[in-house]
C-alpha cells in the first residue's frame, strides 16, 4: 500500500501528466460521435497518463461500503492491466498522442484490444473520481434535472439501480447527458461506455457504476444488489455536480 508521502508524490506526478496537460491540449470543446454532439472535457477524456495514476484515496478509505481488499486488487490488477495493455495496444500506431474522446470517437475502427482496454483504463478513472466518503449530494441544478427527468431523485436511484442490476454479465451502468441536454439513464456491456461510436446511446458520463463481479465479490458474492445499495453512500457528488455543470 502506498504511505501518505508517496501518495501526495503519486497525486502530483498524476495531475502534472494528466490534468494539466490534457488541459492544454484540450481548449476547445470537441465534435464527435457520429450524431456530431459536443461534448467538453472534464480533465479525463485528454491524453492518456504516460505513467499509471495514482488512486484518488487510500485502499480502505471506502470501508465498510467497499473494502480495502477489493480495491487493491481492483486498482493495482485489474485498472493497471487495462492501463497497460491500452499503452501497448496503442504504441507506434496512429492513436499514440490522440486524447480519449478522439479514440473512442472512432472506436468502431479499432481493434478489439484498444476498445476494451482503452475503455477500462477511461471507465476506472472515471469511476475512482465518482467516489468518496461523506459528500453533500447533487447541486440544486442537478437536483431539479434529475427530478426533471425521473420524477425525483428516489426514482433515479431506482432507475440507476435497476439498470446495474439488470446488465447481464459484465458491464457498467451510467448516468449520462445526452447531446439534448436531458440526463438520461443505460448500461453498457463489458468496458464500453457512452463516448464511443458504437454506444447505442451517447453523450458525457456523469456518474458511474462498475458491476463486473470483480468489483464487489470478495465482499459481496453474489449479491449484487447488496453492492449496488452499498455504492449510494459513498458517490462523489460533488464529482458528478462538477461534471454537469461544464457539460451543461
Ligand atoms: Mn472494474
Amino acid at each position: 500500500m502506498l504511505n501518505a508521502k508517496k501518495l501526495i508524490m503519486e497525486r502530483r506526478k498524476f495531475f502534472k501528466a494528466v490534468g494539466l496537460v490534457t488541459a492544454a491540449a484540450y481548449v476547445s470543446p470537441k465534435v464527435f460521435g457520429s450524431d456530431q454532439k459536443q461534448v467538453k472535457d472534464s480533465g479525463i477524456e485528454g491524453v492518456p497518463a504516460s505513467e499509471f495514476p495514482p488512486l484518488p484515496f487510500s485502499y480502505d478509505a471506502l470501508e465498510p461500503y467497499i473494502d480495502a481488499r477489493t480495491m487493491e486488487i481492483h486498482y493495482d490488477k485489474h485498472h493497471r492491466a487495462y492501463y497497460t495493455n491500452f499503452m501497448n495496444a496503442i504504441k507506434g500506431t496512429a492513436l499514440e498522442g490522440k486524447t480519449l474522446s478522439d479514440i473512442f470517437s472512432t472506436i468502431s475502427k479499432q481493434t478489439d484490444a484498444v476498445r476494451n482496454n482503452g475503455g477500462g483504463y477511461y471507465n476506472h478513472l472515471f469511476f475512482w473520481r465518482n467516489l468518496a466518503k461523506g459528500s453533500s449530494g447533487p447541486s440544486n441544478d442537478l437536483s431539479s434535472a434529475l427530478t426533471k427527468s425521473f420524477g425525483s431523485f428516489d426514482k433515479f436511484k431506482e432507475i440507476f439501480s435497476n439498470a446495474a442490476k439488470t446488465r447481464f454479465g459484465s458491464g457498467w451502468a451510467w448516468l449520462y447527458l445526452g447531446g439534448d441536454k436531458k440526463l438520461a439513464v443505460a448500461s453498457s456491456p463489458n468496458q464500453d461506455n457512452s463516448l464511443m461510436d458504437l454506444s447505442p446511446f451517447k453523450g458525457t458520463p456523469l456518474l458511474g457504476l462498475d458491476v463486473w463481479e470483480h468489483a464487489y465479490y470478495l465482499k459481496y458474492q453474489n449479491k449484487r444488489p447488496d453492492y449496488i445499495e452499498a455504492f449510494w453512500n459513498v458517490v462523489n457528488w460533488d464529482e458528478v455536480n462538477r461534471r454537469y455543470k461544464v457539460a451543461m
